[in-house]
């Protein structure tokens, strides 16, 4: 584990390293770059019309209506492994996830920007797993009112859990990092009510 992941995160951010094996997440990695259906769609920020700086899938139950920015996601079919994943996580955490975002970050230019994951869709205090497959990126956590950050290494096969007050009180993001070569794709599973 990194120096950085020693730290505390703060209350409602609970990181476990190797949730999967080394040698199976990176497998995994490939295995999901070859065979989703990756997609970049443009969102509207401030009046502008914008590619998200990453690419992206989402995978749900037929009967889930999810989007983010004013858009509504178009669901592609479970993979048998990410439906496995699904089933181990559903009986450990007791959450009947129902909906996977993915997120494909090619190398250290892709991104993801401050926000937190509080669509009325997702319920009061949502529970949401992230699964790290590929390099290693910083992830911050920033308080909404005090400011002070956080900062977690993601490595391959992790899981962070966010849970309880995370999506109200805090903001998270992916930062640049133009060392970074290599590829990561991220699972967040979520309950959509
Ligand atoms: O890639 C990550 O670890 C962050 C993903 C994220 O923030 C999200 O899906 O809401």
């Amino acid at each position: 584990m990194s120096k950085l992941n020693k730290e505390c995160l703060p209350e409602g951010f609970h990181y476990f390293p190797q949730g999967i094996s080394f040698d199976k997440s990176l497998a995994l990695y490939e295995h999901l770059c070859a065979q989703l259906p990756w997609q970049q769609p443009e969102i509207r920020v401030y009046g502008k019309s914008h590619r998200i700086p990453r690419l992206q899938c989402f995978i749900a139950e037929q009967s889930v209506n999810y989007g983010y920015s004013g858009k509504r996601l178009e669901s592609c079919d479970w993979l048998p492994v990410l439906s496995a994943i699904r089933a181990r996580l559903q009986q450990q955490y007791g959450q009947p996830f129902n909906a996977l975002l993915l997120n494909w970050y090619r190398d250290g230019q892709d991104t993801m920007g401050w926000h937190s994951d509080d669509e009325q869709e997702l319920g009061k205090d949502p529970m949401i797993v992230s699964v790290s497959l590929g390099a290693s990126r910083l992830f911050k956590i920033r308080d909404k009112v005090t400011r002070q950050t956080y900062s977690i290494v993601l490595e391959t096969g992790s899981f962070l859990v966010m849970s309880g007050r995370s999506q109200h009180d805090f903001e998270h993001s992916l930062p640049k990092q133009v060392k970074v070569s290599q590829g990561r794709i991220n699972l967040t599973f979520r309950t959509v009510g």
